[in-house]
C-alpha cells in the first residue's frame, strides 16, 4: 500500500532552480530583471544603451536567451560589459536550470544589476520564474496597441512596461497605435506597474527608467 504525504508543497524542478537562484542572488544582494517581449521589441538595443548610458553608476551584466546564435550576447560585450549566452535550441524561454548554470559564468560579487534576456515571446516566458525580483515587459509601437488585452498575464505579472520605438509615432507611420489604450489596458490588469515611453534607438525617455533602475537597486542593497 502507497502512503500518501500531506501537506508539503511539491516544488517543481523549474522552481526548485528559481529558489536556489533567488536564494544565491539575495545572499549578494544583487538586482536580477528578467526581460520579456516579443522579438525584436528592441530587448538588446535597450540594454546596451542602458549599459552604456549608466556607467560610473551601475555595473550590469547580462544573460542572454535565444534560440540559437550568440549575436545578442556579442552585441552586449561590445559595451564592455559581461554576458552570458543560453541557447535555447527549440525551446521558447529559458528556464531557472539554464540561468542557475549561466549566473556561475557571471562575476556576481562585481555587479549591482543583472538582466536576463528571455527569448523573444510574449506568452510562456511569463510562466517560468528564473528566481528574478522583478520581470519587466517591453511593447514596441509597431506591434500595435492591442497586445496588453491579448497577451495579459505577463503585463499583469511586470513590474514595469517600456512602450519602445516611439520614435516611430513622431515619424507618423504609426497612426493608428493608440498609446493611451496601451496604458488604461496595463493598468486595469496591473494598477501599480511602471510605465515608460522611450525610444532605444534616439535615448529620448530613457531617463525616468535610468532614475527607476537606480532606485530598485538601491531598495536591494540597503
Ligand atoms: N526605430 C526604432 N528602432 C529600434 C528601437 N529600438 C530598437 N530598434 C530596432 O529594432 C530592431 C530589433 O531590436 P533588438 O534590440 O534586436 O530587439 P530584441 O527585442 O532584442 O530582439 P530579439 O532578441 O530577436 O527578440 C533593431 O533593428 C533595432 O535597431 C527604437 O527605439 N526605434
Ligand atoms: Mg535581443
Ligand atoms: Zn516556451
Amino acid at each position: 500500500m502507497y502512503k500518501v504525504k500531506v501537506g508539503k508543497k511539491i516544488l517543481s524542478a523549474n522552481e526548485e532552480f528559481a529558489v536556489k537562484n533567488r536564494k544565491l542572488l539575495a545572499k549578494h544582494k544583487k538586482l536580477c530583471i528578467n526581460v520579456i517581449s516579443s522579438p525584436g521589441s528592441g530587448k538588446t538595443t535597450i540594454l546596451s544603451r542602458t549599459i552604456n548610458e549608466l556607467k560610473g553608476k551601475l555595473r550590469i551584466g547580462v544573460i542572454e536567451g535565444d534560440v540559437q546564435t550568440d549575436i545578442d550576447a556579442q552585441k552586449i560585450r561590445a559595451t564592455g560589459a559581461p554576458a552570458v549566452q543560453i541557447n535555447t535550441e527549440s525551446a521558447c524561454h529559458l528556464s531557472a536550470a539554464q540561468v542557475s548554470n549561466a549566473l556561475k559564468d557571471l562575476p556576481i560579487g562585481d555587479l549591482d544589476l543583472i538582466f536576463i534576456e528571455n527569448v523573444g515571446n510574449l506568452v510562456c516566458p511569463s510562466a517560468f520564474e528564473l528566481g528574478e525580483n522583478a520581470k519587466i515587459v517591453v511593447l514596441s509601437t509597431a506591434e500595435g496597441d492591442d497586445k496588453p488585452a491579448k497577451y495579459p498575464v505577463i503585463f499583469a505579472k511586470s513590474k514595469a512596461l517600456l512602450i519602445n520605438k516611439t520614435d516611430l509615432l513622431k515619424a507618423g507611420v504609426l497612426e493608428d497605435f493608440n498609446i493611451k489604450r496601451v496604458k488604461s489596458d496595463s493598468r486595469k490588469l496591473n494598477k501599480d506597474i511602471a510605465i515608460f515611453e522611450i525610444s532605444a534607438k534616439n535615448g529620448e525617455g530613457m531617463s525616468n527608467w535610468y532614475d527607476w533602475l537606480v532606485n530598485l537597486v538601491g531598495s536591494i542593497k540597503s
